[in-house]
């Protein structure tokens, strides 16, 4: 991905034993890397992949949700709904700048992503069926989001952190929004509590795989950890978020749809049942619910903004000539 006319804004470097050790010392020293700071190579590669899948997913991100804002069943649920789905915009929006000082374009990154080449969450491709699972979405998609991100803001990565550190306080609010939903669902009629129960049952799973593979199959994880990219793996993330969620499901008087959860005393954690890997890596391969609906969606938004980029980039030449001739004049 990306492998021509991308190294844009550092030196070219020429990557000796000597410059890889001491890149590292600065990542061990917990110096921040910023743009132009000489990088190898891979490490740009790596922060351009997942800082472009994590944007792509914001924007991916807004659709299910997006999907509700018409039906959302009170003014204030729609306003609250709105600003969300306006955040995830603007979230995205940090994350491409952010890639952006790597040297890749957002139209490159963009045309990754219309094109079905580019991952982003493997959550996105479930469907919203029903109001419940906005609320779902907020509790457990934001909550698992702000488990990962948390630790991101403080990624050896400069531009990433500090986009980190705005995105993960907008994702906490998020997070109380879907559990309010829930709440009052659960403590509403018999059939709201079942409706809330069903959006818990269908998006649980899905939720604990954003944390991506096991261990053993990440690919990535240990270079990343050595970079101090990522801080945890993602086993460690995905316990994490199961040990802070499962009190929560027990307030709202919901079950998890894991009949294996269960406190383990000796580990204070809970232990939980296999996840379905074979699932997740069809969804992630382009094989879920949705993937063909939100690519599709995204190129449709892509192709009707074309017109809106072209009329920007020309009044742009010509407010740039204007100025040139206003300079020669002076
Ligand atoms: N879905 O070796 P690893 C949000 C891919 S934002 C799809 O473990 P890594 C806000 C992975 O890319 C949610 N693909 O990879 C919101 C790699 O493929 P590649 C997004 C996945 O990078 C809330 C391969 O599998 N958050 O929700 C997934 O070390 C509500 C091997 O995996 C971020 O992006 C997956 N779940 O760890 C918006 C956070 N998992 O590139 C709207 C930043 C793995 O070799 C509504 N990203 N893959 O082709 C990360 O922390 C990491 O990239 C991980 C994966 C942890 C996602």
């Amino acid at each position: 991905m990306y492998s021509q006319g991308l190294i844009g804004s550092g030196e070219q470097t020429t990557e000796t034993p000597e410059f890889l050790a001491a890149f590292q010392a600065r990542i061990d020293a917990d110096e921040k890397i910023e743009p132009n700071d000489p990088m190898p190579a891979a490490y740009r590669k790596t922060l351009i992949r997942q800082i472009g899948q994590h944007a792509h997913s914001e924007i991916v991100g807004m659709l299910p949700e997006g999907n509700w804002i018409t039906r959302a069943p009170t003014l204030r649920r729609k306003a609250a709904l709105l600003a969300k789905v306006q955040d995830e915009g603007g979230h995205g929006l940090y994350l491409y700048s952010a890639a952006e000082t790597l040297g890749v374009s957002r139209k490159q990154m963009t045309e990754e992503l219309v094109s079905g080449r580019a991952k982003y969450s493997s959550i996105f491709n479930y469907p919203t069926q029903t109001w419940a699972d906005i609320g779902a979405i907020g509790w457990l998609v934001d909550g698992a989001a702000i488990m990962n991100q948390v630790p991101l803001c403080r990624c050896s990565y400069g531009p990433y952190a500090r986009a980190m550190i705005r995105v993960c306080k907008e994702e906490s609010f998020h997070q109380r929004q879907g559990y309010e939903i829930m709440l009052k669902l659960a403590e509403g009629s018999p059939a709201q509590k079942e409706m809330a129960q069903d959006a818990l049952n269908r998006w649980w799973w899905p939720s604990l795989m954003m944390f991506g593979p096991p261990d053993g199959a990440s690919e990535h994880s240990d270079q990343s950890t050595r970079w101090k990219i990522k801080r945890f793996t993602n086993d460690e993330l995905r316990q994490k978020f199961v040990d802070a969620t499962v009190p929560q499901a027990q307030r709202l008087g919901l079950s998890l749809p894991d009949p294996a959860l269960a406190w383990n005393e000796a580990e204070g954690r809970y232990d939980y049942g296999e996840i379905d890997w074979d699932e997740f890596w069809a969804v992630v391969k382009g094989h879920g619910p949705l993937n063909k609906a939100r690519v599709a969606a995204r190129k449709k938004a892509w192709e009707d903004g074309a017109w809106v980029r072209e009329a920007a980039l020309a009044h742009a030449k010509k407010r740039a000539a204007r100025q040139s001739v206003a300079v020669a004049a002076e």
